[in-house]
């Protein structure tokens, strides 16, 4: 008895952040909050359940992960078998397009795709709605990499773990993209599930977040919905710069950010200063992603090109949400050698 399923699920970036959970256990965020799911990285997945296999296994880019690694994920398969009453242990497979663990949320594509192929495998017909509620379980920001284009997460009432999913909002199919900066491919340093709970815990700073990201929702989508990229932008670029904020006021404090993320968000201001609608934002890691419009991409990285490697810029559009794919890309080389 043999059960396959393989689905791609593609990275978000968030333009107003989730940052602190009100459950832990059930991942459950403190705020509403808002993202852009882009087009050219992604995770393929693919699930095995198979009766002739007496345990989980999980290969990353063609590379078996020890037991430490891959706990969240089996734990994830749990969720599944627990629910819908089946024992049969799996080999998961993932070929990941997202430069891993650099603030770029591979983990967001990654249990997207892991419920999609769970779904496609047990032939479960779960919704879309159903499929973010479990993917949000194994990775809180996977709960928007379900779907395509602007995507809400409602933060959900109490602990009622069914009120709080990922909805599209826009279907982003207008001129609005985002150009990825590579600055530093290495891990980073403090994980985000570890940053943010030492945030909740510590930071003099996060009382004031909720409030500030609450009204930062309302008027970004105000924003999205005129098409306004600069004050989508400048929305975003504070919501951003609040939420690392809240690092530095942590106890003991830390911050994402490296040198390259400062120079990197000076070349922003000075692009604007040039006329482009050009507006950064930075999650649980030292990258840069500068929210932009599509016709503008190719001047705003040429003005870049004299600081940055051709390798270090990467444009993506508004990308598409999970979909069944037929086979595994093994081409995993490109952003993971
Ligand atoms: C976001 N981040 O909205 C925020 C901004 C990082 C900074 O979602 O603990 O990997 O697995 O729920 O989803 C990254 O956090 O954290 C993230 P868990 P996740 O994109």
């Amino acid at each position: 008895m043999e059960f396959t399923g393989l689905v791609r699920a593609h990275s978000n970036i968030a333009l107003v952040k989730y940052w602190g959970k009100r459950n832990e256990s059930l991942i459950l965020p403190m705020n509403n909050n808002l993202s852009l799911t882009l087009d050219g990285l992604y995770t393929e997945t693919q699930v095995k359940f198979s009766d002739a296999l007496d345990h989980d296994t999980f290969v990353l880019n063609g590379k078996i992960q020890d037991p430490s690694f891959s706990q969240k994920t089996f734990d994830f398969l749990d969720l599944f078998r627990k629910d819908f009453d089946f024992h049969l242990r799996a080999e998961i497979k993932s070929v990941n397009h997202v430069p891993t663990g650099a603030g770029l949320a591979s983990s967001a594509s990654a249990f997207a795709a892991l419920s999609g192929a769970i779904n496609e495998a047990m032939a479960l017909n779960l919704s879309e709605r159903d499929l973010s509620i479990y993917a949000r379980q194994g990775s809180g920001s996977a709960s928007r990499s379900i779907f395509g284009g602007f995507v809400q997460w409602h933060k959900g009432e109490g602990n009622d773990s069914s009120s709080s999913y990922g909805e599209p909002f826009d279907d982003g199919n207008w001129d609005v993209g985002m150009i990825v900066l590579l600055l530093n491919r290495s891990h980073k340093k403090i994980p985000s599930r570890l940053g943010m709970q030492q945030v909740v815990k510590t930071s003099s700073f996060y009382p004031s977040w909720p409030k500030v990201a609450e009204q930062d929702f309302e008027y970004m989508k105000e924003a999205i919905l005129e098409r306004d990229v600069d004050k989508m932008g400048e929305i975003a670029e504070r919501n951003a710069l609040t939420m690392h904020a809240t690092t530095l006021a942590a106890n003991p404090p830390f911050t994402y950010f490296e040198p390259e993320t400062l120079e990197a968000l000076n070349h922003v201001q000075d692009l604007r200063k040039e006329g482009f609608s050009a507006y950064a934002t930075m999650d649980a890691g030292p990258n840069v992603k500068i929210l932009c419009r599509q016709s503008e991409a190719d001047a705003i990285i040429s003005a870049l090109s004299p600081y940055y490697q051709e390798d270090q810029l990467l444009f993506l559009k508004p990308g598409p949400g999970i979909e069944r794919i037929d086979q595994l890309e093994e081409d995993y080389g490109r952003f993971n050698p």
